[in-house]
């Protein structure tokens, strides 16, 4: 199983003791002494990954070893229980509702085992990837902290009433939370942005729709490659008040110089993604960018004003449509908390009602919600939540009714 995520035991570190490379097991206290190939495996598994990956990492950084070598050290460090499948830390809020919307709180592997969930949320704590305030790290458990105010389906039957349009929302959708990509310290456009790719790929293979709680804007990047990946017709629906475009495309290599106001560039220049379509734009910039066939923009608040059925018009039907929802497209007099408030957004109410008309008539295979920086005050987290749970609804359209 290629998809299953392994990393390191969390209580075994490398080490040196004189001039030796050692794994040394904090709690238990052994120390073994690991040569050159285990201490490229371990170092390799310190932030979860597939087997795949992590032996396309090795091989890139020491193109000398034999695979097969690789992978018999893999084997063996998984029979030592030195490398585990990777159980995301659960997640525990001050009212022990658990996940997202108090959905349960599941492993990967539990979530990708058996007929358990048709939703997956994740969490990706990382905001390396902005140019000015950090903070949207602490937004994925801000987010399932105020989401119980908002929705709490029931978990047997699922779903929840909403007496705006007289549904039962989510109905008979089965939402996972499996917790937040980890890491000790996050590096810009690291092994940790890798392993959201890996986890948003399997999900994808699995047939699940992957929800990733952001985290700056960078993170989609990831996200748009695993599901290019899964769907190789793939379109992408950006809400956002900027394009987060580079001034020239392509802007060499992602790992040095990708960050959430240019990370587009390489959405766009993926060959796989066929349409961006984007809605709410209204930076203004030094000067008129250059154009690219790909690219259909409804800037402002026209695509409210025109309505879904316009701007579905834009969105060929027969694509798999990922959408990626920065909150700065909400006006900043609503959201106030977020790294580039633009003046001139839309309101919670009309987005809603915009997104579930496009998404309920289209194949939605993933969403991201980004670039929130928790406050003290709940409201924002509400507004998002209530934003998320109606498009998670008309996403999920086709299988819950
Ligand atoms: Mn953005």
């Amino acid at each position: 199983m290629t998809a299953e995520l392994l990393a390191l035991d969390r209580q075994i570190v490398l080490t040196e003791r004189d001039g030796q490379q050692v794994l040394w097991h904090l709690s238990k206290g052994w120390e073994a002494p690991a040569g050159r190939l285990v201490a490229e495996v371990v170092a390799a598994f310190a932030v979860p990954r597939t087997r795949t990956s992590a032996e396309a990492a090795i091989a890139a950084r020491v193109p000398a070893l034999p695979s097969t070598a690789v992978a018999e050290v893999v084997d063996e460090l998984r029979e030592l229980g030195v490398l585990a499948p990777h159980e995301p830390q659960g997640i525990r809020t001050p009212t022990g509702r658990g996940g997202l919307f108090g959905a349960p709180v599941l492993t990967v592997q539990e979530a990708l085992a058996g007929d358990v969930c048709d939703v997956a949320v994740v969490g990706m704590p990382y905001d390396v990837g902005v140019t000015n305030i950090g903070g949207t790290r602490l937004a994925p458990e801000f987010l399932r902290r105020t989401s119980g105010a908002v929705m709490q389906p029931s978990a047997s039957a699922g779903g929840v009433w909403d007496p705006v349009s007289d549904r039962v929302l989510l109905e008979g959708v089965r939402i996972a939370d499996l917790g937040d990509v980890q890491a000790v310290v996050f590096t810009r456009n690291g092994r940790e942005v890798d392993a959201l790719q890996d986890l948003v790929a399997a999900l994808a293979a699995g047939g699940r729709l992957p929800v990733v709680l952001g985290g700056d804007h960078s993170i989609t990047l990831p996200v748009v490659r695993a599901l290019a990946g899964a769907h190789p017709r793939l379109g992408v629906l950006q809400i956002d008040a900027h394009s987060d475009l580079p001034e020239t495309l392509p802007d060499g290599d992602w790992r040095e110089h990708c960050h959430h106001g240019n990370f587009m560039g390489w959405v766009v220049f993926d060959e796989r993604v066929e349409v961006v379509v984007r809605l709410g734009l209204r930076q203004l910039e030094a000067a008129r960018p250059a154009g690219h066939p790909k690219l259909r923009t409804w800037p402002g608040r026209s695509a409210v004003e025109a309505g879904a059925e316009a701007v579905l018009a834009d969105l060929p039907y027969d694509l798999a449509w990922h959408v990626t929802l920065d909150v700065d497209a909400l006006d900043p007099s609503i959201i106030r908390s977020t790294g580039t408030p633009v003046a001139g957004g839309f309101a919670p109410a009309e987005l809603a009602t915009l997104l579930q008309g496009l998404c309920r008539r289209r194949h939605v295979v993933g969403i991201d919600v980004v670039e929130l920086i928790p406050s003290a005050d709940r409201v924002e987290g509400n507004i998002v939540c209530d934003l998320l749970a109606r498009v998670m609804d008309a996403a999920t359209g086709a299988r819950g009714r």
